[in-house]
């Protein structure tokens, strides 16, 4: 199974950082602002072998054009701010709101990230201030994370794909379901036809002999079947074209 994982936030806050320490297993120390980078990573999930297609996108503003794009393609987001900027946390709440307009949907698998945990000194946001967010957006998986120790940035990458895989099953269960019910309703409409003229089949006598038993009567056969035909007049036929209407 291939994913498509697209990485969001302001500028600066480590999303390089976490995404080369997810691939690669380093820490980059020195700052390149991106314009769009793109990685690749095969992991086992729960069992299940992923390729993983890694977009590391700008933040800052001037690289920022693309975005739509990557968010129409992307499958899971790890939503990255950092704990020692406030603004960075702001500008989430409009990069989630974009990813769910441009998604149409409200279940879109991401977690919230606030990064650089390690900057014990520089924080401004409290891991209280990420648990609200979370909760705002419905219980979204919230990590703080270090890129610098690689403190739980598996465990957010994992987390998004885990989401994946998650709303992968369901919808292609819900695919199977409607497949069967389908099945079972043209095997039912099958049926519905074949119904009518299996009825005409077991009465290869004369439809007569059928009203005769049905009515306990002594008519004999011709007087049945003056009945039967003024009936059959009488009465629209049923749909099938059966003669059964005509029973009394
Ligand atoms: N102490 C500390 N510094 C970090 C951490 N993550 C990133 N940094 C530093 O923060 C600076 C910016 O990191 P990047 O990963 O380039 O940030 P970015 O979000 O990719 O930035 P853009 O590509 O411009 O959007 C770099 O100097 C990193 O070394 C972290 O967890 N702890
Ligand atoms: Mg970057």
């Amino acid at each position: 199974m291939r994913y498509k994982v697209v990485v969001l936030g302001a500028g600066g806050v480590g999303k390089s950082s976490i995404t080369v320490q997810f691939v690669q297993g380093v820490y980059v120390e020195s700052y390149d602002p991106t314009i769009e980078d793109s990685y690749r990573k095969q992991i086992e999930v729960d069992g299940r072998a992923c390729d993983l297609e890694i977009l590391d996108t700008a933040g800052v503003a001037q690289f920022t054009a693309m975005r739509e794009l990557y968010i129409k393609s992307g499958k899971g987001f790890l939503l990255v701010y950092s704990v020692t900027d406030e603004n960075s946390l702001k500008e989430l709440l409009a990069l989630r709101e974009q990813v769910l307009r441009i998604k149409d949907s409200d279940n879109v698998p991401m977690v919230l990230v606030g990064n650089k945990c390690d900057l014990e000194e520089d924080r401004v946001l409290s891991i209280e201030d990420g648990v609200k967010v979370s909760q705002d957006w419905g219980l979204v998986p919230f990590y703080e994370t270090s890129a610098m120790y690689k403190t739980n940035v598996d465990e957010a990458f994992i987390d998004v794909v885990r989401q994946i895989m998650r709303k992968e099953a369901a919808i292609s269960a819900e695919k199977k379901q409607q497949k069967e019910l389908q099945k079972q309703q043209q095997q039912q409409q099958q049926l519905d036809q074949q119904q009518p003229q299996q009825q005409n089949n077991n009465n290869p006598q004369s439809s007569s002999t059928f009203n005769k038993n049905v009515n306990g009567t002594t008519d004999n056969d011709n007087q049945v079947n003056a009945r039967l035909n003024q009936s059959t007049t009488d009465q629209p036929k049923s749909s099938s074209g059966s003669k059964c209407c005509t029973i009394m």
